[in-house]
């Protein structure tokens, strides 16, 4: 992929996905076939949250006087909040913020849901849009100014350990989550400058992108009390004294999207894992004169049973050339494709193609096994598409001993570096401006000798990026 900006934008555009026309910047329109693939992604998600979680929906706008309580939460933020001043011609007497996130919004209302520790823990989660005015380039799904798919999951505890625990339960949901839909990921704990305002510190996803720069794809926050004490979040203990509650929070977004279209994606086009296609199957009848009724009676059949059985299938018997159709549904990243030919029933065979090898294979047609044969194919795609996303991740991650060697390679082969980090503020802060690099984070690893940039003894394995 030479340009992949390039790719990105017109696959959008060429597998129907989204149009990003709409007259404002940072804002696009989700197409019915990009809108069913959000569908099945967020299902997926869905059912990883619901067993432990519950869903609410709270209200889009925050009052200017909430959203200001929290200091640090509130600068964070300042420059990215959309306010609505007026009603009709009337100046409204509070300013209202479209949510940038919900922190603001919900724990005023938990601090009146959470009065005793029987009423702990709380753990909730939310899918809704919400509103950041970005400065730096706007991109679909990517960077946008209105997020359309905002998963946000907020939790209250009794204790530090519990809160603790959660942050871990969050990173298993997406790391579950995201090794279903085959997106690979690194994940550290983001330096104390670039932690999510509020927060005690930030547990980071992260995916090397084509173009070798890295994408942040989830974040799970351990909050502390700094919002509980903010927004008196407490209850009573068993010696009857009001304790502070203990908080995590962790989102999703848009960029799932765009990741999973990033991960897999290639020439042809889009590449969906089965889970979240909206066609898993595509059947092309191939039709010639006199032998349309075979044809069409053996496909219309096959159609159905696969259907039947829980498999998402569709049949084009479009007036188009083969070759034609071929193409239109790789673009459209259907993951199989099954051919069938007046010869290949005489024969009693089927042609099925993957998209992922682009291998085509006459396989023996028997009713009682196909459905079987094809969940089976199906599974092997999902497995393979993961292998080659993860096996890109791990190639694009470099370690790296000498300081010369991290602007060197990543300048020429972009990807993650790991070396060794003192873990200083100064010192942090000083390589991100003298390579023009960013720190992603850190990870827990054994490390011995000194940090790659002074000297000094290391403390951390770090991952070092050029970062969208
Ligand atoms: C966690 C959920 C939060 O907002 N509050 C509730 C916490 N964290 S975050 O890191 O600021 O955002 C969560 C995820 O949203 C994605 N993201 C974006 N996606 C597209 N366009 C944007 N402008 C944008 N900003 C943030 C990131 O993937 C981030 O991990
Ligand atoms: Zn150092």
């Amino acid at each position: 992929m030479k340009n992949f900006s390039q790719w990105f934008h017109d696959i959008l555009e060429e597998a129907e996905l989204m149009d990003a026309r709409y007259p404002i910047k940072g804002m696009s329109v989700w197409l019915p076939r990009g809108f069913q693939i959000r569908k099945y992604t967020l299902k997926a998600l869905q059912e990883l949250l619901d067993k432990d979680h519950e869903e609410v929906l709270f209200p889009m706008l925050i009052p200017e006087s909430e959203l200001a309580k929290e200091a640090i939460h509130v600068k964070g933020f300042e420059e990215e909040v959309y306010w609505i001043t007026k009603g009709g011609k009337r100046e409204l007497n509070e300013q209202l913020a479209l949510r940038p996130t919900s922190e603001t919004s919900m724990y005023p209302m938990f601090s009146l849901w959470v009065r005793s520790h029987m009423d702990l823990p709380i753990k909730v989660y939310q899918t809704v849009n919400t509103f950041r005015y970005e400065t730096k380039h706007t991109r679909p799904l990517i960077r946008v100014r209105e997020i359309t798919t905002f998963n946000e999951t907020h939790t209250v505890h009794a204790t530090e350990q519990e809160a603790e625990e959660e942050v871990q339960e969050g990173i298993r949901i997406y790391r579950e989550f995201f090794d279903e839909l085959g997106i690979p990921y690194s994940i550290s704990k983001r330096p104390e400058w670039d932690k999510f305002p509020g927060s005690k510190y930030t547990m980071a996803f992260d995916m090397i992108m084509p173009d070798g720069k890295t994408l942040q794809i989830g974040t799970v926050h351990n909050l502390g009390t700094t919002f509980a004490k903010t927004f008196d979040i407490t209850f009573e203990n068993d010696e009857g004294e009001h304790e502070y509650a203990h908080q995590t929070c962790y989102g999703l977004s848009d960029r799932v999207i765009a990741s999973l279209i990033a991960a897999h994606g290639d020439e042809k086009g889009l590449q969906l894992p089965p889970v979240v296609a909206p066609e898993q199957v595509i059947i092309i009848p191939i039709i010639f004169k006199q032998k349309e009724d075979i044809v069409l009676d053996f496909t219309n059949k096959l159609e159905q049973l696969l259907e039947n059985n829980g498999i998402r299938v569709k049949q084009d018997k479009r007036d188009l050339r083969p070759g034609n159709k071929y193409y239109y549904w790789e673009k459209r990243g259907v993951p199989l494709r099954i051919e069938v030919g007046p010869r290949d029933i005489e024969n009693n065979s089927i042609v099925i193609n993957r998209r992922d090898t682009g291998k085509k294979e006459f396989i023996d047609y028997d009713e009682n096994t196909i459905t079987d044969t094809v969940k089976e194919i199906l599974d092997d795609i999902t497995v393979q598409m993961k292998e080659n996303a993860n096996k890109f991740q791990q190639e694009k991650t470099y370690s790296v001993e000498k300081l010369e060697q991290v602007k060197k390679t990543i300048n020429k082969k972009g990807g993650i570096i790991t070396c060794n980090w003192c873990g200083d503020t100064d010192c942090g802060k000083d390589m991100e401006e003298q390579f023009d690099i960013d720190i992603l984070g850190t990870q827990e690893a054994e490390v011995s000798g000194d940090c790659i940039n002074c000297q000094k003894p290391a403390q951390y394995k770090v991952l070092i990026s050029k970062t969208y």
